[in-house]
């Protein structure tokens, strides 16, 4: 299975964002969002996850400070590299967003407690709002119609919270800032308002969101959604949709 290493980076010579071939990986994605907002130069190279190339582990070990471990430091992609100035290599998708807004922010300062409510969105996202129960779950079922309840749940939490926290006028976290809310939700977003859907019509969620009268979540995804950083580093649609359905054909066949 080819993967990616987002890799060297810097801005004095060429930077170099290592990749897959497609950027299919939400981990991956959710860095290279980051840099195209900053409209950062980077160049992308692939590396293989089945055989990770020795290159690839060692600057995974520079990074971690660890030589890698089949269970305890396993090299991952996104890693980004050649900061300069003496930076080592950088992981972890978040890691990696909150070092180029702190070395590059991408709009104005905010107060301590507003970037807290906006890592903390962060947080209560990739938490709430399950969509993969709904896609394992045989059609018709109990366990559909509980993880239906769950999501449509955490569409409830989730809009609840940006009405509490976040900039009333939208369509962002931060009004007409697109922040570290979005970079890191983003590729997350795109799978549920592009693969749910087509996997099953039933459970759309634009539909989910116009019913439960959730508007401040349907106006964020919808932004999120269209943002140019997010669609020219996604797969296109019938891409991300064929490898969701390979994804549950292994899940169920590993179940059986
Ligand atoms: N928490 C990490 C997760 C990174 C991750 O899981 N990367 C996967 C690809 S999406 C990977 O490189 N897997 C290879 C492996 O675990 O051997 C992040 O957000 O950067």
């Amino acid at each position: 299975m080819i993967g990616m290493l987002l890799a060297t980076f810097t801005l004095t010579a060429a930077p170099r964002l290592a990749a897959a071939g497609a950027l299919t990986r939400a981990a991956v994605r959710l860095s290279a969002i980051a840099l195209e907002e900053r409209g950062l130069p980077y160049e992308r190279c692939a590396v293989n996850l089945a055989e990770k190339p020795a290159n690839f582990t060692q600057v995974y070990s520079k990074a971690v400070a660890f030589s890698p471990h089949p269970t305890l430091s396993r090299a991952k992609v996104p890693i980004l590299e050649e900061l300069g100035g003496g930076v080592p290599p950088l992981v972890e998708s978040l890691v990696i967003c909150e070092y180029l807004e702190d070395r590059w922010p991408a709009s104005e300062a905010r107060s301590a407690q507003r970037r807290a409510a906006c890592r903390l969105f962060v947080d209560r996202y990739s938490a709430a709002m399950p969509y993969m129960p709904l896609l394992r779950a045989e059609e018709g079922s109990e366990a559909e119609a509980e993880a239906r309840r769950a999501l449509e749940e955490g569409m409830r939490a989730v809009d609840a919270f940006l009405c509490e926290y976040a900039d009333g006028d939208g369509p962002f976290f931060f009004g007409e800032s697109f922040s570290l809310a979005e970079e890191a939700c983003a590729p997350f977003a795109l799978r549920l308002m592009r693969v749910l859907p087509a996997l099953r019509p039933q459970h759309d969620p634009a539909s989910m969101l116009e019913a439960l009268g959730l508007a401040r979540l349907a106006t964020w995804l919808d932004a999120v959604v269209q943002r140019p950083s997010v669609t020219s580093t996604a797969p296109p649609a019938s891409d991300m949709v064929a490898a969701s359905k390979l994804l549950l054909e292994r899940m169920k066949g590993a179940a059986k």
